[in-house]
């Protein structure tokens, strides 16, 4: 169970923030308000949420998922593998700091950004994507390792980040997209497969046995419920037009 979350204000400049989506430039007034829910949706699954201020330096802070990895162990800050991205741990550090006695922190010539990285207990996935390198998950999978929790790598080669194709809903369940249907390390899995045209939906997050997850993807949603959970429906298009999706938007520990 979690019971603690770190999310951080979208910025005005998000409208400037890495897209490779074509779906228009996010609005940002819409944007805060999309956000305000999800803070909403996560204190309704019992968690106390830290709200950080907006970095306007930083386009894309708002998916702060990227910059740390929290396990019930340690802390770790990532080195995002965006240029634009790599100085946004400097603004995490003291949140990781304020909650665990033992931070460590990726180094060069590694970079990882913790979208990449799904939690099954006390396995780690993590995908070789063009933003985590070989170095940075050799680097992570040490961390881990020395705390007891083991590490797994993915090679992808469609998705900006692991997670944006794959979610562990607990209780051996999977939901997944794409190449992700089909990787022999996720074969143990009861995978729920997401269609093509709700692709983004894959995107999900287990919050305490409640699915938080993206409007407007009914198909997907109704294969959540039939599994037998209960699901929280918020609009997130704002940052979808980032390629952002749920799980992005917050630290969840
Ligand atoms: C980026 O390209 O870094 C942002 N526009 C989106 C980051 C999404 N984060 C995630 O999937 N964990």
């Amino acid at each position: 169970m979690f019971t603690k979350a770190i999310v951080r204000t979208p910025a005005k400049s998000m409208i400037n923030g890495i897209t490779s989506v074509d779906l228009g430039v996010p609005n940002y007034e819409l944007a805060l308000e999309q956000h305000a829910k999800y803070v909403l949706a996560l204190e309704s699954c019992g968690l106390e949420v830290t709200i950080l201020p907006a970095l306007e330096g930083f386009p894309d802070s708002c998916f702060v998922e990227d910059v740390a990895l929290m396990t019930s162990e340690c802390a770790i800050l990532t080195r995002p593998g965006a240029l634009s991205r790599r100085n946004e741990i400097t603004h995490i550090l003291e949140s990781l700091e304020k909650n665990y006695p033992t931070v460590y922190s990726i180094i060069p010539p590694g970079t990882l950004e913790a979208g990449d990285i799904m939690m099954v207990g006390s396995d780690f996935y993590i995908g070789l994507s063009d933003r985590t390198n070989h170095s940075g998950a050799t680097q992570m999978k040490g961390f881990l390792e020395k705390h007891g929790m083991q590490a797994h790598f993915i090679r992808m080669s469609e998705m900006l980040h692991l997670k944006t194709g794959v979610a562990y809903l607990e209780n051996n369940k999977l939901l997944a997209f794409g190449e992700f249907l089909t990787k022999p390390e996720f074969e143990k899995f009861n995978i729920l497969k997401v269609s093509k045209d709700e692709a983004y939906a894959a995107n999900s997050i287990w919050v305490n046995d409640k699915i938080i997850m993206p409007a407007g993807f009914p198909k997907t949603i109704a294969m959540v419920k039939h599994a037998g959970y209960e699901v929280i429906e918020i609009e997130a298009s704002e940052f979808e037009k980032l390629d952002g999706g749920l799980s992005c938007l917050s630290l969840r520990f």
